[in-house]
């Protein structure tokens, strides 16, 4: 049984979202909720993925930690999050994935910027992030995003990976699997993986200098607190400040849901596992994700609450 948000979200809320391609949806995310995602990040931060090694600096990026957090995964499937996204979607919503992002008290690393689409087997417009904190995020610590980059028609380069010549062998792979339609990054992924592990895929354009060029591009931020749910388009630049210190962590859970123009497509620039239960049904590039009820059930359309 799905629980409300605390309020509807605004037709001001819905506009900011799609013209801007991110909004704070202030204060909609009941009290108890806050405790369930405290206890899954708690929970997943115990228990890692096996995909986070050689991530050095004092942050935890985790794939997919619903997977390994019974309280994350009710989350998903029964608090609000999924009727706010098809809120300003406006329309019915599929969960895709889902990431962790937990930094420690003290002094808060950065996440550097970067657009989401290029990470993953996805594409389409109707793609939707929701990134919640356990924690209080002061601005200088929370998300940024570039405002109406989402409507660039642009995919850039993930900024993480290795040069081909790094491991040739490797990359011979990797173009094999492309070629035959397979993903690069197989399900054997999920015991051993790294951002790093991934090759650069050099056929796309290099993101933009933003945080050198700051008052070049539009950015927009938000003093986030716990109750909130901050969306942000699949397609859009972001990146979190760093370098402040807190008293206390920041925890961040961001789970990515897809509308009806999201299709799969096998990517070169592939950084992300697909998730474990897609594998067997070998997807083939502009399969709408539709196509696979069993993995991407509908969570929420509008009129059913
Ligand atoms: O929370 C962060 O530091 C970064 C979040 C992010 O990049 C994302 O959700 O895609």
């Amino acid at each position: 049984m799905k629980s409300a948000p605390l309020r509807p979200i605004t037709e001001e809320e819905i506009t900011a979202f799609h013209r801007d391609g991110a909004v704070n949806i202030k204060q909609v995310l009941p009290e108890e909720w806050i405790a369930v995602l405290e206890e899954g990040l708690e929970d997943a931060n115990a228990h890692p993925d096996g995909m986070s090694a050689g991530v050095s600096r004092p942050l935890r990026i985790d794939q997919f930690p619903a997977t390994r957090s019974r309280r994350l995964r009710e989350l998903l499937d029964e608090s609000p999050i999924a009727q706010i996204v098809g809120s300003a979607m406006g329309g019915a919503v599929r969960f895709y994935m889902d990431q962790m992002f937990y930094k420690p008290a003290g002094p808060i690393a950065p996440s550097a910027w970067h657009q989401d689409t290029c990470y993953y087997n996805v594409d389409g417009h109707d793609l939707i992030r929701a990134w919640v904190c356990a924690d209080p995020a002061p601005r200088n610590v929370s998300l940024e995003v570039v405002r109406g980059s989402h409507l660039w028609n642009i995919t850039y380069r993930p900024p993480v990976g290795r040069d081909r010549e790094q491991d040739p062998a490797g990359a011979e792979k990797a173009r094999a699997a492309l070629d035959s339609g397979e993903p690069i990054i197989g399900a054997e992924s999920y015991e051993q993986w790294t951002y790093f592990d991934a090759f650069l895929d050099e056929t796309l354009p290099t993101l933009p200098n933003i945080e050198a060029n700051r008052s070049s591009f539009d950015i927009l931020g938000w003093d986030y607190e716990p109750g909130d749910v901050l969306l942000f388009h699949g397609h859009i630049l972001h990146s979190a400040l760093g370098g402040a210190t807190l008293p206390h962590p920041r925890r961040a859970h961001a789970s990515l849901w897809a509308g009806p123009d999201v299709h799969y497509v096998h990517r070169r620039s592939q950084v992300i596992p697909d998730p474990i239960d897609l594998y067997q049904h070998k997807p083939k590039s502009g399969q709408p994700l539709s196509d696979f009820p069993s993995v991407f059930p509908v969570a929420w359309s509008p009129g059913v609450q």
